[in-house]
């Protein structure tokens, strides 16, 4: 399955589920066709999400490839906050009481935004960064803050304004913890609808977890291990839990590291670790500047690449940080399937406009027709998972739909090489597939097995069909 065209074909065929649907919408109802299908072409929506200091800002800056957003190591962030490709920067900042103020943006956004934060909705920075083309990033407010004005902010952009019918939340979830998700985390998630589906884990702090740099195992490859074991306490809520961290990322990724700190780096290569622990907690202001760029593992280790220069500095710590993983992921479950995304988030807002409506019935015959077209199965594809994932999410066919919904091509459905596999080979595997369905489908003892084996033998019968 060519994943461009396939991407086309749902976005197409989505658009026009709604415009059949209009004529039975209410008079003014909202959303009305034309929000549904700007939201259905718009760009796909990325939420930062995770405690006070857990590292979002820093991490969105990272992501944007400029200090954009405030950073503090107390509590910072205070109006949640779109980030989104635009010319020329601004900051449009949206009042409570719906008015809207606009400024030119700098480099960085500033800490105060001309009202108080208590005033603000929420803010949009337009911001000509080519790294918005694909999505816009949503930054919050930390959860577990005292600050009753940050909270309701961060629940206002997650959740949508009360009256709201879902169509402005985010597709998806960037969720940073620097731990184990504590309660009120996992239930704001699962508030929020987080699945495996919508929802990556980042456990971020790498670079300081663990007892640190100067504990006895490195604190990356802790992190790494420890993120392999969230993965399988959180197999419903997370698509992939992948370590970061966004200050090493930060500072690489916005070319803030001088030939002049790689110099002081590599000056601090003649002590050795129990010295450096010691001037670290000196109160050295060099120092502590250089730990504010690269924290103390970039000290401890950044020391011998820094010999080779600021450029050698930036690609060692680019490397560590771990982005490019969180990058590939972005790219892999949001990105690429954004279309289908934003589709599914487009269907469940039809299905709540057939609900209110007097014409539930057309609505309805409209929608089910969806689920047997062929352009729209791996909408249905997605369904399926949901339900698994409710059942439970530990069963193997809920990794078996989550990869096959994930394949770009037709031989990766079908878990053959892609490069090896030709046409006689797919159908083959295409007509093995198939078969082992119906076979696991008579047996299945619960419904969602049931639609699950269902699903797989349409998408292995779509699959005999060449591209
Ligand atoms: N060592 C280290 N420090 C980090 C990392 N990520 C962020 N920090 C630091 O942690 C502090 C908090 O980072 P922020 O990005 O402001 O955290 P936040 O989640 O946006 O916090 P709020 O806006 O208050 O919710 C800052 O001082 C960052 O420099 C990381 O991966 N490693
Ligand atoms: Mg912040």
């Amino acid at each position: 399955m060519a994943d461009s065209a396939d991407s086309r074909d749902i976005a197409a065929h989505v658009a026009a589920v709604v415009d059949a649907v209009e004529p039975y919408m209410p008079p003014g109802n909202e959303p009305g066709a034309e929000a549904l299908r700007d939201r259905l072409h718009g760009r796909l929506r990325i939420a930062l999400m995770g405690r006070v200091n857990a590292g979002k800002s820093t991490l969105l800056n990272a992501l944007v490839g400029q200090r954009i957003a405030p950073t503090n190591e107390t509590e910072c962030t205070q109006v949640a906050t779109w980030y989104r490709y635009g010319a020329p920067a601004r900051v449009d900042v949206i009042g409570r009481d719906g008015s809207q103020t606009s400024t030119a943006l700098s480099r960085r956004l500033p800490d105060d935004l001309g009202r108080p934060p208590a005033d603000i909705d929420y803010a949009v920075a337009h911001v000509p960064s080519a790294l918005l083309r694909d999505y816009e990033i949503i930054d919050t407010p930390g959860l577990g803050s005292m600050n009753s004005t940050s909270t309701a902010a961060t629940r206002r952009i997650l959740l949508g304004a009360s009256a709201d019918d879902g169509l402005e939340r985010p597709d998806v979830i960037l969720f940073l913890c620097d731990n184990i998700p504590r309660a009120d985390e996992t239930d704001f998630l699962s508030e929020l609808g987080a699945s495996r589906i919508n929802t990556v884990a980042l456990l971020s702090h790498a670079d300081t977890f663990g007892e640190g740099v100067f504990g006895s195992e490195d604190p990356l490859l802790m992190a790494a291990a420890h993120a392999a074991r969230l993965k399988s306490q959180l197999p419903g809520v997370a698509g992939a839990v992948v370590p970061v961290s966004g200050l090493l990322a930060e500072t690489a990724l916005t070319g803030h590291l001088t030939e002049t700190d790689a110099l002081a780096l590599a000056n601090l290569a003649c002590h050795d670790e129990f010295e450096l622990a010691d001037l670290l907690g000196s109160g050295d202001a060099e120092l502590d500047r250089l730990a504010g760029l690269v924290g103390e593992y970039g000290i401890v280790h950044g020391r011998a690449v820094a010999k080779q220069g600021a450029a050698a500095v930036t690609h060692w710590l680019a490397d560590k940080s771990g982005l490019s993983a969180v990058r590939d992921q972005i790219l892999r479950r949001f990105v690429r399937r954004s279309d289908l995304l934003k589709a599914r988030r487009i269907l469940m807002a039809l299905r709540k406009v057939g609900d209110a409506s007097a014409n539930r019935s057309q609505i309805f015959d409209i929608l089910e027709r969806t689920h047997l077209d062929p352009a729209l199965h791996p909408l249905r594809e997605l369904s399926a998972l949901d339900l698994m994932l409710q059942w439970d999410p530990t069963h193997p066919l809920v990794e078996r739909l989550d990869e096959l919904t994930l394949s770009a091509t037709r031989a990766e459905r079908l878990g053959l090489e892609s490069d090896a596999a030709d046409e006689a080979a797919i159908t083959a595997a295409a007509k093995e597939a198939w078969v082992g369905c119906r076979r696991e489908r008579a047996i299945a003892i619960s419904a969602a097995e049931r639609e699950a084996w269902t699903v797989l033998e349409r998408s292995y019968q779509l699959a005999l069909q060449p591209e």
